[in-house]
């Protein structure tokens, strides 16, 4: 395989998925060499066959507003790769969701999954819906004209859809309303369920305290901790406020947010109830992060900016994809950043990567840093399937180990000659290596 070529052409086949295309280069880059040492792969068409989705659904969402206009959304499955284990990933509602963003992230997924141990294939979803500003009824209607037609190509060993940006508890709540309506069972078909109906303890809480665990083995290469730490942070999600949560509980001190506003800087350090307001200002469904500078004093709010220009000891993007370039990698170096971890999909652009590997600073890329919100899924589904409940304890030793784990694959596929460890090739090359030897065994199908 010749990654240059093999790009041209897919580029030529897929005008214009520039996500998608991004996501793929990166995969490709970093396993060229294992793959030509290992024929078999190129004689079973191994490659050409992961980079196509086995199938993308695309539907569309008739749906009433509290006035009674009628409105139209795009909806779609991308069910990407099932060689390991059912199709698993979250789904988007945001109204920039794209074909190219949903492939993007359905493909990252199946090496995510891969790489948390745990019998999961790769897909994502969602809709070009934009929960901004709607009542809860209309939420409610949409999920439920959603889940309509997802209904026919889900179930709990085929296709398990999770949440992602826009869709949280509640959202899950009304999708696996209609779901079980519609079935006619009770199973472990959507993770992130909530408490009271099927789902795990920590599974909240999972994706920001796997990022953190991630970002504290990677600090312990280098003989470093959390304990006194200074943290920027994007978004102001699901994912950020787990990272809050932890990066908090292990002495360190998270000094912004973000939105898609601007970001807050509040030096005294965001714990405590202003963690807990994280959630309150997410649910407004406002999209804005400002009020948190109205509601806590000495906290200064700038307008239009990227955190990234805050001086910080360790920087986590947990917003969404590209939103952390080489002029913001640039700043974070020069304000003597020890490490950069991606709690989000891809929020690093591969020209920040580059600049940050090369400047030989801790660089955690998402599909090994986030892996425990999935990795928990996983253990939903486990527990469903068993139809028993584990204590948080038990979920989170679980979840930190998967963690762990991923960690230490990481360094085996990834440590170079120089001691430096380049996380981005180790986790593509043994998220790969399991799948593409899986598609091996499973023969051509
Ligand atoms: P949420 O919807 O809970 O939060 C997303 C956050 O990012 C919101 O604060 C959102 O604001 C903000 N955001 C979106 N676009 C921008 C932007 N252009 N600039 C600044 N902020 C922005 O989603 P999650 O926290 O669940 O997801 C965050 C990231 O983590 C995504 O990349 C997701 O794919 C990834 N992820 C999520 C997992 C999960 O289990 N939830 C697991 C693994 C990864 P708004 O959207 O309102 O504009
Ligand atoms: O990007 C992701 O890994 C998620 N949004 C979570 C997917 C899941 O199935 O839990």
């Amino acid at each position: 395989m010749n990654v240059d070529k093999f790009m041209n052409d897919l580029e030529k086949k897929h005008l214009g998925e520039i996500e998608y295309l991004q996501a793929v280069r990166e995969v490709l880059e970093s396993i060229e060499e294992v793959y030509n040492e290992n024929p078999q792969f190129e004689s079973a068409g191994i490659i050409e066959r992961l980079v196509e989705p086995d199938r993308v659904i695309t539907f569309k969402i008739p749906w009433a507003d509290d006035e009674g206009n009628v409105n139209v959304n795009l909806g779609y499955r991308v069910q990407f790769n099932n060689a390991i284990g059912p199709y698993k990933g979250g789904l988007r509602f945001h109204p920039s969701v794209t074909l190219s963003i949903l492939k993007f992230l359905g493909f990252e997924q199946i090496f995510k999954n891969s790489l948390t141990t745990l019998p999961m294939g790769g897909a994502k979803g969602g809709s070009d819906f934009d929960p901004k500003g709607k009542s809860r009824s209309e939420i409610m209607r949409f999920c439920q004209a959603f889940m309509l037609e997802l209904w026919k190509i889900i179930g709990p060993n085929t296709d398990v859809p999770a949440g992602d940006i826009g869709v949280g508890g509640q959202e899950i709540g009304y999708l696996y309303g209609m779901y079980k309506k519609l079935a006619r069972e009770n199973t472990g078909v959507l993770t992130g369920k909530g408490l009271n109906w099927g789902g795990s303890l920590i599974r909240p809480e999972a994706t920001g305290f796997g990022a953190v665990y991630f970002a504290k083995e990677m600090l312990g290469t280098i003989g470093e901790t959390f304990k006194g730490k200074t943290v920027a942070l994007s978004g102001f999600g699901n994912v950020a406020w787990g990272v809050a949560q932890k990066a908090t509980e292990l002495g360190a001190k998270v000094v912004t947010l973000s939105g898609p506003d601007g970001f807050v800087y509040d030096p005294a350090g965001i714990s405590g109830e202003k963690i807990e307001y994280m959630l309150e200002l997410r649910a407004t469904n406002e999209d804005i992060v400002r009020p948190y500078s109205y509601e806590f004093e000495n906290v200064e709010f700038h307008q239009d900016k990227r955190p990234w220009e805050i001086k910080v000891d360790i920087a986590l993007p947990c917003a969404t994809q590209n939103e952390l370039d080489t002029e913001d990698a640039q700043k974070l170096i020069d304000n003597g950043c020890l490490s950069i971890c991606e709690g989000a999909n891809m929020p690093c652009t591969p020209e920040a990567i580059e600049v940050i590997q090369k400047n030989k600073i801790l660089f955690g890329p998402g599909k090994a840093a986030n892996a425990g919100g999935v990795g928990t899924s996983g253990l939903e589904m486990a527990q469903n399937a068993m139809k028993l409940c584990w204590p948080a304890k038990e979920v989170e030793t679980r979840l930190h180990q998967i963690m762990t784990d991923i960690h230490n694959t990481c360094l085996q596929y990834g440590k170079q000659p120089d001691g430096y460890v380049d996380y981005v090739k180790g986790a593509n090359i043994a998220g790969f290596l399991k799948v593409a030897n899986a598609m091996l065994d499973l023969g051509l199908v």
